[in-house]
Order: structure tokens, then C-alpha cells, then sequence
């Protein structure tokens, strides 16, 4: 039976593989339009896990939240008004300390936020070797790796997910 549907957001730079997540997680449980008055597409996806069901919205790329760009704009806009109950930053381990950037910006947006760690593979290939409960310590957000490409890590991140859902209250607050 599902009780609660929780709204997620997707965030990142552009290019970081937010949609190829997206994609991995709804399936073909997908809608697309666009923004309201924009030209920028909107994707919605649902999916389900241990009884609770996901509703995640793929946000355009963007640097910051700075507002230069529509992108950015719809971007911030969804984060610091709609306040969904979590936002996934989709950050490029290859590229890590250019993608934080955004990623510290949405920490003070005082949302609920995990990192998703991507492009492992890439990384990884490149020798650079990230200390993944080290950066989740510094930030103070769950850090998950995955290579969303090749499906892997994709069980873990749903297990994050869900658990930074539930173990906040109403799943919906936002952290501290
Ligand atoms: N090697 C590798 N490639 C990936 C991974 N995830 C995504 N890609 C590739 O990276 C490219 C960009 O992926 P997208 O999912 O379109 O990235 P995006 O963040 O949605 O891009 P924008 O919407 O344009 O900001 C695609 O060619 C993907 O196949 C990964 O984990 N590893
Ligand atoms: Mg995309």
C-alpha cells in the first residue's frame, strides 16, 4: 500500500548524467512537457520501492543557482520554492571539485541533500581516487558512487534515497 508519494529533484552541472539516472530509475514511468512559459523540457518519472512510491522531477544542467541562464533559473526556482522533499545533486567524479560549487549552493538552500556520485567508471579510469565517507563527512550529506551508464550503483542510490526519506519526519523535513 503506499501512504506517501516523496517529490525529489535531480540537480547537477550539464552533462553530468542527471538524465541517464532519471532514466535508470523510472523505466518507462516518464513524462515529458515543458516548463511553464519556457522552452526548457521537463521530464516527471515515478517508481516504486519497498512500498513507497518516488516522484522525481530531471531539472535543466546548471552551474549555480545564480539565475544567468533559464536553465538556472528554473532550477533554483524549483529548489527554493517548490522545496522538494529531497534533492539528488548528480555531481561528475571526473570533475568533482568544479561540480561542488552548485552542490555547496544547494547545501545552503537548507533542502534535504544527497550527492550522487557519477562517472565513477571515468574516474576511475583516470586513477583519481575519491575518499567517498570523507566527502560525505565534510559535506555532511550521504555521497553515493555509481556510473549510471552501466547501471551500476543504481540499487544503492535508490537505498539512499529511501532512506534519507524515511528517516526524516513525514519524509519531508528538511535537514539541520
Ligand atoms: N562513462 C559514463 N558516461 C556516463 C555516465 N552517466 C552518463 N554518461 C554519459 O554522459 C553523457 C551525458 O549524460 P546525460 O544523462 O545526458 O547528462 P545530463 O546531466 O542529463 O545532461 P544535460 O541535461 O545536458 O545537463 C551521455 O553520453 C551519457 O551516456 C557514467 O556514469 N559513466
Ligand atoms: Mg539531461
Amino acid at each position: 500500500m503506499i501512504n506517501t508519494t516523496h517529490t525529489i529533484a535531480l540537480a547537477g552541472n550539464p552533462n553530468t548524467g542527471k538524465s541517464t539516472v532519471f532514466n535508470a530509475l523510472t523505466g518507462l514511468d516518464q513524462h515529458v512537457g515543458n516548463w511553464p512559459g519556457k522552452t526548457v523540457e521537463k521530464k516527471e518519472g515515478r517508481w516504486k520501492y519497498n512500498g513507497s512510491e518516488y516522484r522525481i522531477i530531471d531539472l535543466p544542467g546548471a552551474y549555480s543557482l545564480s539565475s544567468f541562464s533559464m536553465e538556472e533559473i528554473i532550477t533554483r526556482d524549483f529548489i527554493l520554492e517548490e522545496k522538494p522533499d529531497l534533492v539528488v545533486v548528480v555531481v561528475d567524479a571526473a570533475n568533482l571539485e568544479r561540480n561542488l560549487y552548485l552542490a555547496v549552493q544547494i547545501l545552503e538552500a537548507e533542502v534535504n541533500v544527497i550527492l550522487a556520485l557519477n562517472m565513477s567508471d571515468i574516474a576511475a579510469a583516470r586513477g583519481i581516487d575519491i575518499d567517498v565517507s570523507h566527502l560525505s563527512e565534510v559535506l555532511g550529506v550521504p555521497v553515493t558512487p555509481m556510473a549510471a551508464r552501466k547501471g551500476q550503483g543504481l540499487d544503492d542510490l535508490k537505498q539512499v534515497i529511501a532512506d534519507a526519506l524515511n528517516s526524516t519526519k513525514n519524509g519531508g523535513s528538511h535537514h539541520q
